[in-house]
């Protein structure tokens, strides 16, 4: 009897927390699913296309091309990330690590006087922390104050009732 009361009281007091848990993990789920963007040289071979992008921090961006009449590479201007030596096909993938938040210019090297460059613009990740932010001041009043509560309660219901039953007998 006394070990179904400590699991209920336990359980009681674990349900919030999992809760907050498993919201936490959606979140990183939603990073992991983000698509990545593809880059390649367009029809009059001294483009990149598109030539510029914009992607949030943990994506990443694929250099592509195969067959291409002339070998390029894609090299960023303080070296971030480099591609390797010009090739007619490349299949280069550079994810940009969380803090990496910025704009960088690359290059291809052998066609940069014909203005082969491009540019990706790297955004922080902030959708993700404000919202849990609003949503934790939101539920505040509403849903917290009962959550933590109730537990406390039943614990303090459950100890009387014990030391009662204890003094009687
Ligand atoms: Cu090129």
């Amino acid at each position: 009897m006394r070990k179904s009361l400590l699991m209920l009281i336990l359980f009681s007091l674990l349900t919030p927390n999992m809760y907050v848990y498993g919201v936490s993990g959606n979140y990183i789920a939603l990073n992991e699913n983000s698509e990545t963007i593809v880059i390649t040289v367009d029809s009059t071979n001294f483009r990149f296309t598109p030539s510029e992008v914009t992607i949030e921090e943990g994506q990443s961006v694929r250099f592509f091309w195969s067959d291409e009449i002339l070998a390029h590479n894609a090299v960023e201007e303080n070296g971030f990330f480099d591609s390797g030596n010009p090739e007619t096909s490349i299949d280069f993938t550079f994810e940009f690590p969380i803090g990496s938040n910025g704009t960088y210019a690359y290059i291809c090297e052998p066609h940069e006087q014909m203005g082969m460059e491009g540019t990706i613009v790297v955004t922080p990740i902030v959708i993700e922390i404000e919202e849990e932010e609003e949503e934790k001041e939101e539920n505040k009043p509403v849903n917290s104050m009962p959550n933590f509560l109730l537990p406390s309660t039943f614990i303090i219901l459950f100890l009387a009732s014990i030391m009662r039953s204890r003094t009687v007998k």
